[in-house]
């Protein structure tokens, strides 16, 4: 395998040569023996039903039934929607049962750790506050967002979020989502034999169904989240292989929902728990994130993160894992394979997902703090039983927690919070654009390659980018979530970045952390100077190395809230032009943004900046030009800068309204 055509991680690829070594296979090698079906990669295979399945391989072509090429791909991606949507949003629906659980105390363990967030949250879901205890208050929350997840009709409360134009749009066409169940379920239906077959038609289901997660399920997990765990903030903590210790018990978290993890962290602070540990022979207790998990606790607890999806085999691999602890989603079934090489324990407690030849431990809200300590004593009886390891001696700092809350507190100050300053730099110039740059890896490209060569182009022109799930945990890797990345960026946005005192690169937080962005993109839209709507602003969204059906839910949200946004990869609906046309130049049309795939780095880039700049021009704004500001400071504090250090007696004063020139 020649160097850097796996990934561009150097503790990756330390750790690929160990698997070589030890005649190991990993996802990066099954990806060389499994080449994918070339008529299901476009979308072009239809198994709804038993009287196929029906491969279809040109234009023209129809199934037994008489679907032609654009029903069955169009069918393909609404299922895809909907796996990924329902993905995320029962993860939502179980914080709400732990929320109830934690205001009744039938969850012992668990708080109400911000309740400025869950008055906030009350107000927008129409819960009664004055008076109120905040367990009260907690329990109606829990219920009203429970019953979001069934709404049969109307519209979810979370859509008057969105800016008044945007909610008139999804008026308009008929996509104001009710509850995410009965959305996910009409895909479901509309996609069964014999139904609705006609593409245009049964992708608006889709739109409407990813709306139900966005800023809804995905959303509710987000507050609900912040509710019982804490809104984040920033913080600087660690990542990549190097963050295991060789003479720690090592335990590994890894998949999505903050409820365990946040037991499993209390459980390993334990004094009780390290003092077993060290009877064990060990040190202490270290504990890494993998996936989702890793940003849900990095961002709030500060817990390291071992790295993203595509480094859960590698972890393993080094030997130095007492147990790997997972929940739902993004877990590769091959942990287990690997794991038999070693003395690793793959834990699942999740009664979603079991995986034959793992160790079931399973999670139960009630009793959430006695399971962690039964987790974390398995790992630590485990030490003695670790043989030789090997841990590459690689870490990167990050600094993690950009909640918009925080955004907002950064930019305009405790008393008058507000997105003003990055309105107005957008409006100058100083910031070309924002970019979201989200999801997965995917071993059918370059690990890691796509999300860190087009954020590393978008911060040299003066983009600012916010990430979340494994695309942040990618360039926190290489070194972007950090002050120093500031040497990357172009002169406007370092000048932004200095003054407000960010990385250009903001980590927002894990997958259904996305709806953050939706957030802070309404925002910006209401705030005034970019138009009155999401569509109006010079931005994209990107996932570079997106594979999940979670993924294709995020990009159908944000081209349905108006975003323009790119997959990388391939197209999953490649087979069919028609359907490539109705989430492209089609959707644009109604919504004003659309889904494209483009697995080219390079054109991913320029088609962004082009975009941006499109935008720009359509608001009016002056055009992009980073020769008009400075490195800290625009030209005249450059100038005057040059000239305090050749000698010249010039007076900061004198730069109000006065060229340096002129003084
Ligand atoms: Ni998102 Fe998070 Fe990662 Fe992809 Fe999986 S962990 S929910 S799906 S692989 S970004």
């Amino acid at each position: 395998m020649p160097k850097g055509d796996k990934t561009v991680s150097p503790a990756a690829e330390v750790m690929l040569e160990k698997a070589a070594e030890m005649d190991i296979g990993t996802a990066f090698d099954r990806v060389d023996e499994m080449k994918p079906c070339p008529i299901g990669s476009k979308g072009l295979c239809c198994k709804n039903c038993a009287m196929g399945p029906c491969r279809l391989t040109k234009e023209g072509q129809v199934g037994i039934c008489g679907a032609t090429v654009s029903t069955v791909a169009a069918r393909n991606l609404a299922r895809g929607i909907a796996a990924g949507a329902a993905a995320h949003s029962d993860h939502g629906r179980d914080l709400c049962f732990v929320l109830h659980g934690a205001a009744t105390g039938e969850a012992p363990g668990y708080q109400i750790r911000d309740e400025f967030k869950l008055r906030e949250v009350a107000r927008d879901l129409e819960v009664e506050i004055e008076g109120r205890t905040k367990e009260e208050i907690a329990i109606d929350v829990a219920e009203r967002a429970l019953a979001e997840f069934g709404r049969q009709s109307g519209e979810i409360y979370y859509l008057a979020r969105a800016p008044q134009k945007r909610q008139e749009i999804w008026r308009d066409l008929g996509i104001a989502p009710r509850g995410v169940d009965r959305e996910i379920v009409e895909i479901m239906h509309r996609t069964h034999v014999g139904n609705d077959q006609d593409a245009e038609h049964i992708l608006d289901q889709g739109l409407r169904a990813a709306l139900a997660d966005g800023w809804g399920g995905s959303m509710l997990a987000t507050d609900i989240s912040d509710i019982l765990f804490g809104t984040p903030s920033p913080l600087v903590t660690q990542i990549s292989l190097g963050v295991l210790k060789e003479d720690e018990v090592n335990i590994i978290i890894h998949g999505h929902e903050p409820t365990l993890s946040e037991m499993i962290v209390a459980a390993a602070l334990d004094p009780e728990m390290i003092e077993y540990a060290k009877s064990k022979g060990a040190k202490g207790i270290t504990l890494a994130g993998i996936c989702c998990t890793s940003n849900e606790t990095l961002m709030r607890q500060g817990v390291p993160s071992a790295g993203n999806f595509l480094d859960q085999e590698l972890a393993v691999l080094t030997g130095a894992v007492e147990a790997m602890v997972v929940d739902i989603q993004c877990i590769f079934q091959g942990l287990v394979d690997v794991a038999e090489n070693f003395h690793t324990k793959i834990i699942t407690t999740s009664p979603k997902a079991m995986i034959t030849g793992a160790l079931h431990m399973e999670f139960d809200e009630h009793r959430a703090p006695e399971i962690a300590r039964e987790i974390v004593k398995t790992a630590i009886d485990n030490y003695p039983n670790r043989a030789s390891t090997y841990i590459p001696d690689i870490q990167e700092n990050m600094v993690p927690g950009f909640s918009h809350e925080y955004v907002r507190y950064m930019l305009g100050g405790h008393y008058r919070g507000s997105l003003r300053p990055l309105n107005d730099a957008i409006m100058a110039g100083r910031l070309r654009g924002v970019a979201g740059v989200v999801g997965c890896n995917n071993p059918r490209v370059v690990h890691d390659e796509a999300h860190f060569e087009i954020v590393k182009a978008f911060l040299k022109n003066d983009v600012l980018v916010v990430q979340t799930g494994c695309g942040a945990l990618c360039n926190a890797k290489y070194g972007l979530l950090q002050g120093e990345a500031l040497k990357m960026a172009g002169p406007g946005l370092r000048e932004i970045c200095e003054t407000v005192g960010i990385p250009p690169v903001l980590h927002m937080g894990s997958c259904v952390d996305n709806s953050r962005i939706l957030t802070v993109l309404a925002e910006m839209a209401t705030e005034g100077g970019l138009g009155d709507d999401i569509s109006d602003i010079p931005g994209v969204g990107l996932a570079p190395e997106w594979m999940s059906e979670k993924a294709l839910s995020i990009a159908t949200y944000f081209v349905a809230s108006g975003v323009y946004t790119i997959m990388g990869v391939k197209s999953p609906v490649e087979g069919s032009e028609a359907v490539t046309d109705i989430i492209g130049a089609g959707w644009e049309e109604k919504v004003g943004g659309k889904l494209e795939f483009e697995p080219d780095i390079e054109r991913t880039i320029q088609k962004s900046l082009d975009h941006i700049d499109k935008k720009r021009a359509a608001l009016g704004l002056p055009e992009y030009d980073p020769t008009r500001f400075g490195q800290s400071g625009d030209r005249r504090w450059q100038a005057w800068l040059k000239a305090r250090e050749e000698g010249a007696e010039v007076s900061l004063y004198s730069m109000a309204g006065v060229s340096v020139e002129e003084a």
